[in-house]
């Protein structure tokens, strides 16, 4: 199919099309028997993150089974570090550790020289994902991703999730300086990275900052705004225009100058936000995309339904992608995504 006509790309280049695309973050993943099959086939999620025939694989399972308009990269935002050298590895049930960027000598032993070769089969699996929605899936589009600098920087210096990230944060006033040159060799990366996601085949481009709402406004605007802008001046000096999805998550009313500041043409509403303030206060031109409460997918039933429909009358006339407001969780039953699916496509 001609690339304008999927509907995806059409709500993200700012049309109302309706009833609206959807695609579900951390669609593919553990809540997939057929996940969690060739993820213990391949290993450790790095190797499975690294093998394009694999991560290809798991990237459409979840359009198999529930039609979804676009197709997310099986990777992960912390990938890129790895490819810069950081150490890296995901201990089972505890989420990603990395070795700590402490000071500046953690940051000099980097090396992103190595990246664009590290990177090389996570592209692969872009073109293999590319080939595979022309035979399997020709109306949606690819999305390819990053995780923002700050959220990144987060996990490089904290060296772990699961917390408040408080040495990062506390880096970040400290040392603004080191902060600043961990947040600036993150922003060259990721326009080479994201890229080279695009020129491999993916056709709109996601910023996740997952970790951006920890911030107060000075330091939102430093640290999550003016990077991500710097990002998109460097994508939209090669590709003008590709669809850019931000999502700084928790940002509550600095969205709408988030959205304006930073250049994107989509912004991300987490699960805490009011689409109706959203929709009155984030400027017409700008795409929506979320928010359905995790839970409420694992919940299902009435309650699922009655969410769903109050989002998509919330925004029935604007740009809008139907989109859970974080990533979907490992407890979801199958079915209650199958049910949502329903429900959207009724609009
Ligand atoms: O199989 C496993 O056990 C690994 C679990 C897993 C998966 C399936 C991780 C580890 N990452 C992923 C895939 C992933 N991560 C995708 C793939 C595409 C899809 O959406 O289907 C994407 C886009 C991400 C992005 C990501 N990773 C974010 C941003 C979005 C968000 O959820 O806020 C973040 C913060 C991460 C870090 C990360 N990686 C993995 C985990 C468990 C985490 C979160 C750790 C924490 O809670 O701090």
């Amino acid at each position: 199919m001609d690339t304008v006509q999927k509907p995806l790309l059409r709500a993200l280049s700012g049309e109302a099309v309706w009833p609206p695309p959807f695609w579900l973050m951390r669609q593919a993943g553990r809540y997939l028997p057929e996940y969690r099959q060739l993820r213990a086939q391949a290993g450790d999620f790095i190797a499975l993150c690294t093998n394009p025939v694999l991560a290809a694989e798991v990237t459409l399972q979840p359009l198999r089974r529930f039609g979804m308009d676009g197709a997310i990269l099986f990777s992960d935002i912390l990938m890129l570090p790895w490819a810069m050298g950081q150490g890296l590895r995901y201990a089972e049930g505890e989420g990603p550790l990395l070795d700590p960027i402490r000071d500046a000598g953690g940051l000099a032993a980097l090396d992103p020289g190595a990246m664009r070769a590290r990177i090389a089969p996570i592209i692969e699996t872009v073109a293999r994902v590319k080939a595979g929605l022309a035979q399997e899936a020709p109306k949606a589009a690819l999305i390819g991703f990053a995780g923002s600098p700050f959220t990144v920087a987060c996990y490089m210096v904290e060296g772990k999730g699961g917390g408040e990230f408080a040495n990062a944060r506390r880096m970040a006033y400290a040392d603004p300086v080191l902060f600043g040159r961990i947040i600036r060799l993150l922003v060259d990366s990721t326009v080479d990275y994201l890229l080279a996601q695009a020129e491999a085949g993916a056709e709109a481009l996601m910023l996740f900052d997952s970790w951006a709402g920890l911030m107060p406004p000075g330091q939102f605007r430093r640290w999550s705004i003016e990077p991500t802008a710097a990002i998109v001046r460097g994508i939209r000096k090669v590709l003008p225009d590709i669809p850019l999805i931000g999502f700084p998550r928790l940002a509550g009313p600095l969205l709408p100058e988030y959205a304006q500041r930073t250049g994107v043409s989509t912004v991300g509403m987490d699960t805490g936000m009011d689409p109706r303030w959203a929709a009155a206060n984030v400027p017409a031109g700008f795409g929506l995309q979320g928010n359905l409460d995790p839970q409420a997918l694992v919940a299902g039933g009435a309650a699922l339904e009655a969410e769903a429909r109050s989002i998509l009358a919330a925004m029935r006339g604007r740009p809008f992608v139907f989109n859970l407001g974080h990533g979907i969780v490992p407890p979801t039953p199958p079915d209650h995504v199958a049910a949502l699916a329903r429900v959207i496509r009724m609009g």
